[in-house]
């Protein structure tokens, strides 16, 4: 395929901003030498590490793009306590906002609602969206792991144009297997994958379908990234704690 594989690490609630500042120097490090036109790299780290990580990676020139975990569903500025708007984030030069993570979901209520609202937002501004969705255990269970999976997709990606569409990243996530050392199958992956290439083509057109990048996350290391990004419809990682250590996930991103 022509797609560019995208390698991006989720730090979740892990690093203060120094701890932060010297992981990215380590990975700017452990990346060097390696075939980064091949592949792109990406951070996300809390947003009070993101000003550091972009100073890092201006200052020594890092092929490291970087992003945020979540961003404010309301545009442009207001009384909103506690929030972080799009513009914010595009004004510290991020690229891409995880947006319907499973934990997001879990434990901040996020619903459909929000998340459609927030790829909005997130597009608004110029950020990519990275819309994460999968099943739980249940659905796994009950073999309604691509159903699910398609309503959360159909949910998030609501309303928008062919355009839009194009511009977002979908990371497939089967919550059974988020940091719990479970991993999918690389089978498990593709169908999931390849339902979900398959939907946004019925939901928009050829091109969109074609051109977005679809992720697989949960427990990805450098011992099993390459067999899952061998099957043809994942595009790239979305990695977690795995991305806590430079050398595991600069392995893990050139993992060719
Ligand atoms: C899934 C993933 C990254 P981990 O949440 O978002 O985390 O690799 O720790 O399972």
């Amino acid at each position: 395929t022509t797609r560019t594989p995208l390698m991006a690490g989720n730090w979740k609630m892990n690093l203060d901003y120094k701890q932060g500042l010297s992981l990215v120097e380590d990975l700017g490090d452990a990346l060097k030498g390696g075939d980064t036109d091949a592949v792109e790299v990406a951070v996300i780290p809390p947003f009070v590490d993101i000003r550091t990580v972009q100073t890092a990676i201006d200052a020594n020139k890092y092929p490291i793009a970087y992003g945020a975990q979540d961003l404010s569903e309301h545009i442009g500025t207001g009384a909103y306590t506690g929030e972080v708007s799009g513009e914010m984030l595009t004004a510290l030069g991020c690229t891409y906002v995880l947006v319907g993570h499973s934990e997001r979901r879990q434990y901040h209520g996020e619903d459909e609602n929000i998340t459609n609202a927030k790829v909005k937002a997130a597009i608004a501004v110029g950020l990519t969206p990275i819309l994460c969705v999968g099943e739980g255990l249940d659905e796994r269970k009950a073999g309604k792991q691509v159903e699910y999976t398609l309503a959360q997709l159909e949910g998030g990606l609501e309303g928008l144009s062919n355009e839009d569409a194009g511009r977002v990243v979908i990371a497939y996530e089967p919550v059974w297997a988020i940091g719990t050392g479970e991993v999918a199958t690389p089978e498990d992956a593709q169908e999931v994958c390849g339902a979900i290439r398959d939907a946004l083509g019925g939901l928009f057109d050829d091109e969109v379908k074609e051109t977005v990048r679809v992720l697989y996350g949960g427990s990805v290391k450098s011992s099993n990234v390459g067999e899952i990004m061998a099957k043809d419809d994942v595009d790239g990682a979305l990695v977690g704690g795995a991305s806590l250590k430079a050398d595991e996930f600069a392995k893990i991103a050139l993992y060719q």
